[in-house]
């Protein structure tokens, strides 16, 4: 008869597999832009049951989780030697979170862990936290990782435990093993959000920058930024421009951020990028989308009203609830477009879409003008052509 402890190990070990091997189905909607699935496509019970467990019943006689593991979230994303690879941000019952590599055969579906958890360089003695990586394969032919280095604020004052500071964290690998840790991001203000463009630009790198006033308002930080650096090994901001603009009374008035480095296409660059409001609820982030220009990626040349994805069913509540982020996208060698996002901080979800909707989107659909009366304006146009198109169709 097998004893208590291995029944209980086969048990856990049975659910794992099953959810591990979980087909993903389309959701049943679909508004011809993108294309929800059925179940996330990772959560904390994907994680390894030995990161977790301890396998002998000698020391672990309860068969007891050891090791809590919180959520699943914020991950980066690139395709890989034809694998379809998620770095997950993975936050424990400690609440410090970690990167790990998850990888599936098809990118909806069947997401498995490697056998550990990334070791990223112990450089930055102060660094308390790190998180929201994005991944960029450069044509200098590194890949390139920049994630937010979180530590408490050396200036907090005495008993504050809270005020933070958040920098750019840089590393690069070839192999997703080996990583070299860059010295963080100078800038004159706090920087989350950093994203590293995946071309030169002028022979310079170029990132997506977000300046913030404080650790959580962007302030007159005006929104989504871009600098040049002429140094990789040393990096500083020098300038810095707003490319994205945040608005009174849209679904970024209070911030914005880039999401991964923008998918170019013979249009132009597309963005992806969370935004941000206060309610009564606490924070609401929600997904939108803009074009730049392909000779000039920090021109901004089209932009949809409002948001693409928002937190739906499900998605709504989680650690932090009201949240969709998104740092992880693979544009695939036939335009299908693979939107990995996280809703409410706690799992991962991916929506498919490809290039050719995403920019029929980016190009047509109506831009924001900021009043309702506008708002209106446009849906009765839209009303006017429908109308006319039926009766000429008869
Ligand atoms: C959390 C992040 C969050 C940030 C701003 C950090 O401490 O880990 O998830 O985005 O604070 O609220
Ligand atoms: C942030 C982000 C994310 C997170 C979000 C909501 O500022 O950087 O880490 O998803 O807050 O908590």
């Amino acid at each position: 008869m097998k004893d208590q402890f291995q029944q209980r190990w086969e048990e856990l070990e049975q659910r794992q597999e099953a959810l591990l091997a979980r087909i993903n189905t389309p959701s049943p909607q679909h508004n011809g832009i993108v294309q929800r699935y059925q179940y996330p496509v990772i959560t904390r019970e994907h994680i390894p049951l030995i990161w977790r467990y301890d396998q002998d019943p000698r020391s672990n006689p309860y068969c007891q989780e050891r090791i809590g593991m919180n959520t699943t979230m914020n991950a980066g994303a690139i395709k890989w030697n034809g694998r379809y690879l998620m770095m997950v941000r993975v936050e424990g019952t400690d609440r410090k979170s970690f990167f790990a590599i998850a990888e599936s055969p098809n990118g909806i579906d069947q997401f498995r862990f490697w056998p550990r958890p990334v070791e990223l360089p112990d450089t930055e003695p102060h660094e308390t936290n790190v998180y929201d990586i994005r991944l960029t394969a450069h044509e200098d032919g590194w890949i390139y990782g920049v994630f937010c280095s979180e530590r408490h604020h050396p200036n907090a004052a005495p008993g504050d435990l809270s005020t933070a500071m958040a920098s750019a964290g840089i590393v690069r690998t070839k192999d997703f093993l080996h990583w070299e840790r860059l010295p963080n991001l100078q800038s004159t203000s706090q920087q989350r959000n950093v994203v590293l463009h995946p071309e030169l630009v002028e022979g310079k790198y170029a990132f997506y920058t977000r300046p913030q006033d404080d650790f959580i308002l962007a302030g007159t930080g005006g929104g989504i930024g871009w600098a040049l650096v002429n140094d990789i090994l040393k990096p500083v901001i020098e300038n810095e421009t707003i490319i994205n603009k945040r608005y009174y009374h849209t679904i970024k008035e209070l911030k914005n951020g880039e999401g991964p480095h923008p998918i170019k296409t013979p249009k132009g660059w597309l963005h992806l990028a969370h935004g941000v409001r206060n309610c009564a609820a606490g924070l609401r982030y929600v997904l939108y989308m803009y074009l730049t220009a392909l000779d000039a990626p920090s021109e901004l040349i089209a932009e949809p009203a409002g948001y693409l994805l928002a937190p739906e069913d499900m998605e709504r509540v989680g650690d932090v609830s009201n949240v969709l982020f998104s740092n992880g996208w693979i544009c695939d060698d036939d335009g299908t477009v693979y939107i990995y996002y996280a809703s409410s901080d706690t799992r991962m979800h991916v929506a498919l879409s490809s290039v050719n909707q995403l920019l029929d989107y980016c190009l047509h659909a109506p831009v924001d003008e900021l009043r309702s009366a506008a708002s209106v304006m446009r849906i009765n146009e839209l009303i006017d052509r429908n109308l006319a198109y039926r009766e000429k169709a008869g």
